[in-house]
C-alpha cells in the first residue's frame, strides 16, 4: 500500500515515491557484481536442444522480465509471441530455412560466411522444432489509436534490444539456454503468426534445456581493456 504523503503531482501526472530497498554495503556490492558476472559469462549462445517440455508459467515469467526494461517515452513497443505448437514451429522451420538457404547461397558476403565458420551455424535449423519454445520478439515502430491512426515510438530498436538483453539474462537466470536466431528477411514470421500490420520481427529465441551432448566453440571474450576505456 502507497501512502498518500508518498504521491505527488507533476503537470497532472501522478508520481510515486521510490523506495531503494535493496543497497548493499561495499563489500557485498563488490562480491555481488564479481559473482553475477561470473554467472553471466558461463551464457553460451546453444544451437542444439533437448526437447524437454517447459511450463508455460515460466516463459511467461522470461517475458515479464523482458518487459521490465526500459522503453522510449515508456511505450514499451513490443510484443512476444511464445510458440510451443508443433506445427506451427515445423511452419517456422521450413520458412526459415528457406530464407536461410537464400542467404547462404547469395546473400551472405564469402568475409561474413567466414566469419561464421568457426561458430557452426548453416543454413539448417533444427531447433527451431526441437526447442519446447520459441519466443520472438516483435517490434512496434509504431501503436495504431481507437481510430487507426498511426502514432509513432521512440528509439524502438534501443528499447527492442534491451529487452531481448533481458530476456536473455532472465533465461539464462531460469537455468534454460537460447540462441539469437537472425533469418532474414524475417517477415514470413509476421505471416506464419498472424500479427497486426504495425508489428514486425526483430528476432527469435529458441528456449529450453540444452541437447544431453552440445560442444560449442572455443570462443574467448574480450578483456576489459579491449572492451572499455576509463576517463577518472
Ligand atoms: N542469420 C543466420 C546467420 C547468422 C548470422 C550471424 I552475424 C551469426 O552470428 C550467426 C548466424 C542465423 O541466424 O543463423
Amino acid at each position: 500500500m502507497i501512502n498518500p504523503k508518498d504521491k505527488i503531482t507533476i503537470d497532472n501526472h501522478e508520481h510515486v515515491k521510490y523506495n531503494q530497498d535493496f543497497q548493499y554495503s561495499v563489500a557485498e556490492m563488490i562480491d555481488r557484481s564479481t559473482s553475477f558476472y561470473h554467472w553471466l559469462n558461463k551464457r553460451r549462445s546453444i544451437r542444439v536442444f533437448s526437447d524437454q517440455s517447459i511450463p508455460k508459467n515460466v516463459i511467461e515469467n522470461l517475458i515479464l522480465s523482458a518487459s521490465t526494461s526500459p522503453s522510449g517515452a515508456h511505450k514499451q513497443p513490443w510484443t512476444f509471441c511464445a510458440v510451443s505448437n508443433k506445427e506451427l514451429k515445423a511452419k517456422i522451420r521450413i520458412a526459415a530455412e528457406a530464407e536461410e538457404k537464400k542467404s547462404y547461397e547469395s546473400r551472405m558476403s564469402e568475409r561474413w560466411k567466414e566469419d561464421l565458420k568457426s561458430l557452426g551455424t548453416d543454413m539448417y535449423k533444427p531447433f527451431l522444432e526441437t526447442a519446447p519454445w520459441l519466443i520472438i520478439a516483435f517490434k512496434k515502430t509504431y501503436d495504431l489509436s481507437e481510430t487507426n491512426q498511426k502514432k509513432n515510438n521512440y528509439y524502438v530498436n534501443e528499447s527492442i534490444g534491451i529487452a531481448c538483453g533481458m530476456l536473455i539474462t532472465a533465461i539464462h537466470n531460469a537455468g534454460l539456454v537460447t540462441l539469437t536466431h537472425t533469418p532474414s528477411p524475417m517477415n514470413f514470421l509476421a505471416d506464419l503468426l498472424n500479427r497486426p500490420v504495425n508489428e514486425k520481427a526483430f528476432m527469435l529465441f529458441p528456449v529450453g534445456y540444452a541437447a544431453a551432448e552440445v560442444y560449442v566453440p572455443d570462443i574467448k571474450r574480450k578483456s576489459i581493456e579491449e572492451v572499455s576505456d576509463f576517463y577518472e
